[in-house]
């Protein structure tokens, strides 16, 4: 099997021929293309160019991405993270009484983000599984908050746990967010079919108890990309439609340093899967590794590291950001555009 992976550009110059990356800011002339061999054909460099693509591949790659509970996906979008739990790696403990996550909420839409994603349950790596009551506990309760308090941005719900997205979707959330890739809970994907929601699948290898020691793959881009069609799939056949779902390689959950940044440099072959690409590296430990100095062992010291990350996603036509530092993303995400799209507006 082939697999096509559009060398994704944003000058501001597109030369005949040039197609749109998903309806998106980049676009695409030349597609490189891979095999499981590890060997590129089709040219020296393994380069064909956009006009000798199959029709479906590319009809996939170019194709707008449908609107996301109400957001356009003609640019980026950010979902601020907002943990509701005692326990994660980053900002566990901070925002688990709810003044201080409606807070933090209110503060994260101010600053620009354009979905909460809200978690109840950590999946960081080692830790154990939530019981879903509690995790009912941790997050209805801050969602019914945020919607009656009148919070314009969407919701989404970070669990694996159709009672808890059941609930979660009750008090008014909007998308649901699975770092299992529906394969977890067997009733959950009947769940987000019934409810007529997105979803967003998110590829992991192990469990978050495990997916840290030792993780293999044959070709990680490749083995990711085979994962979520499989998983994308099953969707459809629980009778969730592709344009209610949302791709994303899940960087860091089972992978090593190495993994991570082959994903990253691939991102654009994502594309191919004709869904919206969301992209959740902030903070994670191999921003730390990578920066050394105090982000090795502190969480909150990775900001920058993280941001140069998101702006690789960008310019690889990644639709949603899955960040803690909201202010200082979108800022970024402001000047990037400005500078490198010539937009002065988002
Ligand atoms: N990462 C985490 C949790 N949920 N969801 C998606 N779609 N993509 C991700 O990369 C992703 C995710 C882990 O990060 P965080 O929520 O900050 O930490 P914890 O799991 O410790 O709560």
């Amino acid at each position: 099997m082939d697999y096509y992976r559009p060398v994704a550009m944003t000058d501001a110059v597109r030369p005949a021929g040039a197609l749109p990356l998903a309806g998106g800011w980049c676009w695409f002339d030349r597609v490189e293309v891979l095999t499981r061999a590890g060997v590129t054909r089709a040219g020296a460099r393994g380069l064909v160019a956009a006009a000798d693509l199959p029709d479906a591949v590319r009809a996939r790659l170019t194709a707008p991405r449908p609107a996301l509970a109400g957001l356009t996906l003609d640019r980026p979008r950010l979902m601020g993270i907002l943990n509701v739990t005692p326990d994660s790696f980053s900002d566990g403990g901070r925002f688990d009484a709810p003044e201080a996550a409606l807070a933090h909420a209110r503060a994260m839409v101010e600053a620009g983000a354009d979905i909460l994603d809200i978690g109840g349950e950590s999946t960081r790596p080692g830790s154990a599984d939530v019981e879903p009551g509690e995790e009912i506990r941790r997050t209805a309760p801050v969602i019914r908050a945020l919607v009656a308090g009148g919070l314009a941005a969407p919701i989404s719900i970070d669990t694996r746990k159709s009672e808890v997205a059941r609930a979660a979707l009750d008090a008014g959330a909007r998308i649901v967010n699975d770092v299992a890739a529906l394969g977890y809970d067997p009733d959950l994907a009947a769940l987000v079919a019934a409810r007529a929601v997105p979803v967003c699948l998110m590829h992991a290898q192990g469990t978050p108890a495990t997916m840290q020691a030792d993780p293999r793959y044959d070709d990680v881009l490749l083995d990711v990309y085979d994962f979520l069609a499989a998983r994308i799939a099953a969707a459809e056949a629980a009778g969730i439609p592709r344009d209610r779902i949302v791709v994303d390689p899940g960087i860091g959950f089972g992978k090593t340093v190495a993994h991570n940044l082959a994903l990253i440099r691939g991102l654009s072959l994502f594309h191919g899967l004709g869904c919206a690409v969301l992209l959740g590296a902030s903070r994670k430990r191999f921003i730390g590794m990578l920066a050394g100095g105090a982000a090795e062992g502190q969480a909150d010291r990775r900001g920058p590291g993280t941001i140069a990350v998101t702006l690789a996603g960008l310019a690889q036509g990644v639709q949603i950001h899955r960040v803690h530092d909201t202010l200082e993303t979108r800022q970024a995400l402001r000047l990037w555009q400005a500078a490198t799209l010539g937009e002065e507006e988002t």
